[in-house]
């Protein structure tokens, strides 16, 4: 094959390829079989290598990715890429609309109305109809060049659809991961051995970020275009929707739920519906964004900052929230398949309050590596059971253990576990599981549990050799007939044994308890325990998130003392024991005798957007739990500092059932929810001071976050800003502040260190 022939050939077969992974990848409609399309490609690479010059930049030989950059290089936005303001109810929508119509001065408005993809941005510049640029969006005015990455994209057209394309053209859009595609990879991902993403956004955004764009390529990345920014030579359409017609016909994937509609009721019913379809649409989106479909109409409408005012993200309830394991427990199905279930400090999301996610098998635990204790990302999408996505490793406490799933005893048959570092099984049946009996009976009997003087080894083993002795119960029933005919037992020591098992039942409820044997329960623990429910039964009743209101006790110990008296056998042989008149004495707490300041209860539920200080404020305003289970939301809006998602948490919360049986179990331990302190019901500073004020972070603060900085701001009344103006009241900045300090002093806006941030806020440094 000559050149000349061989360019012809090549340019045929880059418009059949072209036309192919067209009807393949964006139709959906593939019309001929993978070979004969691999063949075809096969054959441009063949001709391309013999003779490279007449390789092209848009030759679907180039989306197979190119040799690794070390780098990428800066890319500046010819106009910036803007965000967008989000809008979280529909009081915010109608606002929106309202302010548009007031500007134009329409009566209604027609818009468009978009999934809002859930992905990461990228501009695709086309120069004389071939993709020549490709970046990311960066800060909004300069990105990263990622043009190599881009050309892997299969749904990115290498070359504009039609005649008369436009001299240079914009178009923006998302880069993502289709839900069945992020399966496929994480599959083969998990197959390589590799670490799995933990969705399909953070999967997109590290595929298209990578150096090596082989490895993009490797990635099954899709593009929707959603906007059409500009085009040299080429008349834009008057509508956004036609815009947006004409990237259709350009080659461009666009989302087919697009949609005009009309006015607030039309904004508003649209999102209604996409997010009742939301878990059934084949991508991830995180809501839907409305813009102004007149062109010229946005022009007038203008932008700010950097979001323009024609356009709005109208944000779902998030799918996923951070929250922490406070115990794993075990199902047994009906087939006896042990399921571990993640028990979880209740947390809002996906629309409701969650305290359970499935953790799915053994293998998925050992693989995401979690531990009680975790922080880890729960996920609950629609009506599917919430599910732990994976684990933030550098929250992890100190301390914990790698997680062993309880395995049946194979003697008894319960479900025992594995303690940290032993070889051995410990059965959660304790002192009661057959293999570990002569064991069990030594704890129950020893000085500091039961003391009963002279059961001592050879004794025991006599005792279940025999079968004499079952369960700790059997002892109280063993009579000196039966005593006398073991080994070396005389009639006086088997008198003496007798008289020994019949003292003991006198006992305390805190070496009661050390008896029972509970895994993780030395004698301390025992008495923290007996001291704070001062009955069994409240003990037995307390769910994992109540016995972490016991002093010293963390979240590995209240889920191994909540699992063992979940264990109908144990529980059976309390009884036993009871009905052989072990008894102590109980103390019963009245109720409120044990004031707690509702900050505190409040703080230990994973509320969002509620942290020490709301919580402080919500105690102050209320001073009862009472008062705020029966106040209005109204009232709760009211609080000084409340954020309308703190409003929201805090609703939910109130009416979970964990919330309620939490208080109810710790009401009956004599609790009672109080004001704060006092001495913290007086304002902690003069309101005047933050109260109206507006204030602007900038650098790292050392003691305090940003967030908690603009809490505490929040909190007494002031505003945080992220521009410095001359309407700033304070600056305050942190270590490597930013440009707003040198902005600050350029307009003589007062600046404030750490220190006197404090002090102003009445909070100054130890
Ligand atoms: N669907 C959609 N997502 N999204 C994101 N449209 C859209 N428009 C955007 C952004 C940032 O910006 C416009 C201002 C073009």
């Amino acid at each position: 094959m000559n050149r000349e022939t061989a360019d012809k050939r090549a340019a045929e077969l880059r418009r059949v390829i072209d036309h192919h992974n067209r009807l393949y990848y964006q139709l959906d409609a593939p019309k001929i079989p993978d070979s004969e399309y691999d063949a075809l490609l096969r054959e441009l690479t063949d001709i391309e290598e013999r003779f490279p010059e007449l390789v092209t930049p848009d030759s679907p030989t180039r989306r197979v990715g190119a040799p690794p950059l070390d780098k990428f290089p800066a890319y500046f936005h010819r106009t910036p890429m803007l965000s967008l303001s989000n809008a979280f109810d529909d009081g915010e929508v109608e606002a929106f609309d309202r302010r548009i119509r007031e500007r134009l001065g329409a009566e209604t408005v027609d818009y468009t109305a978009e999934p809002k993809f859930d992905g990461l941005a990228v501009s695709l510049i086309y120069e004389d109809g071939v993709l020549a640029h490709g970046s990311t969006r960066g800060d909004g005015f300069t990105g990263e060049e990622v043009t190599a990455n881009v050309r892997t994209v299969h749904t990115i057209p290498l070359r504009l659809l039609g005649e008369g394309v436009p001299k240079g053209l914009e178009v923006r859009g998302e880069v993502i991961l289709l839900r069945e595609d992020f399966a496929k990879l994480n599959r083969a991902q998990r197959e390589h051995g590799e670490k799995e993403f933990a969705n399909p956004r953070n999967a997109a955004a590290g595929s298209l970020r990578q150096l090596d764009s082989r490895v993009t390529a490797s990635r099954p990345l899709s593009f929707f275009a959603y906007s059409l920014d500009w085009a040299d030579g080429l008349d834009l359409p008057p509508a956004q929707a036609e815009a947006m017609d004409l990237l259709v016909r350009l080659g461009f994937s666009v989302c087919p739920e697009r949609r005009v509609v009309s006015g607030t009721p039309g904004l508003l019913a649209y999102y209604r519906e996409i997010l009742a379809r939301r878990d059934s649409l084949p991508y991830d989106i995180d809501g839907v964004v409305y813009k102004l479909n007149d062109r010229a109409a946005q022009e007038t409408v203008g932008s700010v900052a950097r979001a323009p005012r024609w356009a709005l993200a109208h944000k779902f309830p998030a799918q996923e929230a951070l929250t922490e394991i406070v115990g794993i427990d075990t199902s047994v199905g009906r087939t006896g398949v042990l399921t571990p279930v993640a028990r979880l400090k209740p947390v809002f999301v996906g629309g409701a309050t969650v305290t359970n996610a499935t953790l799915h098998n053994e293998d998925e635990i050992r693989r995401k590596d979690v531990r009680i204790g975790d922080t880890v990302v729960v996920r609950r999408a629609g009506e599917v059971i919430p599910e732990v996505v994976s684990v933030l490793q550098d929250r992890r406490p100190p301390g914990t253990t790698e997680f062993r799933m309880p395995e049946r005893c194979p003697v008894c048959g319960s479900v025992t576990v594995r303690a940290a570092g032993e070889a051995a099984t410990r059965c959660t049946g304790g002192l009661f599981c057959p293999a570990q009996r002569k064991r069990a009976l030594l704890h129950f009997g020893s000085r500091r549990a039961l003391d009963i003087e002279g059961l001592g080894e050879k004794l025991v083993d006599q005792l279940v050799d025999r079968e004499l002795v079952k369960t700790p119960a059997d002892l109280f029933r063993l009579r000196r007939e039966d005593l006398v005919l073991l080994d070396r037992l005389a009639d006086l020591s088997s008198e003496n044994l007798v008289q020994a098992v019949a003292r003991s039942r006198r006992t305390t409820l805190a070496r009661f308890i050390y008896a029972l044997g509970i895994p993780d329960v030395g004698e301390t623990t025992a008495r923290d325990l007996a001291l704070f429910f001062g009955s069994l039964d409240l003990l037995m009743e307390a769910r994992a998130e109540t016995l972490r209101f016991v002093p010293n006790i963390g979240v590995e110990v209240a889920a191994s003392i909540a699992s063992f008296f979940s264990e109908e056998h144990n529980r059976q042989v309390i009884t036993d024991l009871r009905e052989q008149g072990v008894e102590w004495e109980e103390t019963s707490a009245a109720e409120g005798s044990r004031p707690m300041p509702l900050s505190r209860l409040l703080s230990f539920f994973s509320i969002p957007e509620v942290g020490g200080v709301r919580a402080e404020a919500l105690g102050r305003r209320f001073g009862s739990l009472e008062a705020l289970q029966a106040a209005e939301e109204l009232d709760i809006r009211e609080v000084p500092g409340i954020s309308p998602g703190a409003v929201e948490g805090m609703l939910r919360l109130r009416e979970s059932p964990e919330f309620l049986n939490v208080t109810r179990q710790l009401r009956k331990c004599g609790f009672t929810w109080t004001g704060e302190a006092p001495g913290k019901d007086e304002p902690e500073a003069e309101p005047s001071a933050v109260s109206g004020k507006t204030f602007v972070l900038t650098g790292t603060l050392a003691g305090l976050t940003r967030d908690e900085a603009k809490e505490m701001i929040e909190s007494r009344g002031g505003r945080v800003s992220g521009s410095v103006s001359k309407k700033t009241d304070y600056v305050v900045a942190g270590a490597e502040p930013g440009s707003k300090l040198a902005k600050a002093e350029a307009l003589g806006v007062p600046v404030l260190d750490e220190t006197s941030f404090l002090a102003l806020l009445g909070h100054p440094h130890e």
